[in-house]
């Protein structure tokens, strides 16, 4: 039995599988696109264990595994998720950006088998070779981050598992309410995600004088709507903490930047898509979110 199977190879998914295998875990990756078992090898350029080189096996099924870790766009989640049967006994966790993704596959499990993180590792793809069905990737961890973990139903005990987690990841945190976490990534996300592919730069630009005042009107209203769902979160810790993941990763390109650039579909819809969606569900008004929601959507429309 595995104790953990990873759907995603990317950046993220390749990054926490390094990880956990340094630490004795039993890991495979799955893709239920492909059309036969074929192997992934993967090396990564860690910032606490230097070069680190596994090869995973990579099913087009679900093999027998404790948990199952869902590393992609939060576009894909539902799709990834589609052709999978997921046994109860199974933990779910949802590692991807933005919100709302872990609605649309709720009726896939039991509400106790979902667990939901909030990533704030940084890691970047400097190579990925697709050949015959095999993959060969390397990346590089750029940014020492947090893992956060907690269950999708607030207060629900830390299972077994989860305790193995945090000791295998020492980055790794559980916490029982996730929701203030999930939402100050929001935050994150809502901020350098757009402004860095509207103004196809780094993170570490946004620092300068001339992004603070965007960034001071955005978490005002991601403050405001998650207040409305009972999470305090104040508009001014907010900012902070974007300029400090701006600081922390300032030579990186954030995911959105190289969606944009690349032309591919943006996650926009779950992260200032959904602070909007649940800002009109309360008659909050939210132009800032609103406003870069329609700028990056025309830029995917222009992509078509
Ligand atoms: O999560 C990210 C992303 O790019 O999606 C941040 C934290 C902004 C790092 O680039």
């Amino acid at each position: 039995m595995y104790d953990y199977a990873i759907i995603g190879a990317g950046a993220v998914g390749g990054l926490f599988a390094s990880l956990l295998s340094q630490n004795k875990q039993q890991l495979c990756f799955v893709d239920s696109r492909l059309s036969q078992t074929s192997l992934l090898e993967l090396q990564v350029d860690s910032i606490e264990h230097g070069l680190i080189f596994n090869k995973f096996k990579l099913y087009n099924r679900l093999p027998v595994c404790r948990s199952l870790l869902v590393c992609v766009k939060a576009h894909q989640v539902n799709s990834a998720l589609s052709s999978l049967v997921i046994p109860s006994n199974c933990k779910l966790m949802l590692v991807v950006n933005g919100m709302g993704s872990h609605q649309e596959i709720l009726e896939k499990l039991l509400p106790q088998q979902l667990y939901l993180a909030s990533n704030t590792h940084g890691a970047l793809i400097q190579e990925k070779v697709e050949e015959k069905a095999n993959i060969q990737l390397k990346l590089k961890h750029t940014g020492l981050g947090q893992l956060i973990v907690g269950p999708y139903l607030k207060n629900a005990a830390k299972p077994k598992d989860l305790i193995k987690l945090e000791q295998t990841l020492p980055s790794a945190n559980w916490q029982s309410n996730i929701y203030p976490s999930l939402w100050r990534k929001l935050a994150i996300n809502c901020c350098i995600n757009p402004l860095t592919a509207l103004h196809n730069c780094r993170n570490g630009e946004l620092l300068s004088a001339e992004f603070q005042p965007a960034i001071s009107a955005l978490c005002q209203e991601v403050s405001q709507v998650a207040a409305s769902e009972q999470i305090k979160l104040s508009a001014e810790e907010l900012q902070q903490t974007v300029l400090q993941v701006a600081s922390s990763t300032a030579n990186n390109f954030s995911s959105m930047q190289q969606d944009i650039h690349h032309q591919r579909a943006s996650e926009i819809s779950y992260i200032n898509g959904y602070v909007v969606k649940q800002a009109a569900k309360h008659g909050i008004a939210c132009p800032h979110n609103q406003h870069l929601l329609q700028q990056i959507q025309r830029l995917e429309k222009h992509n078509d």
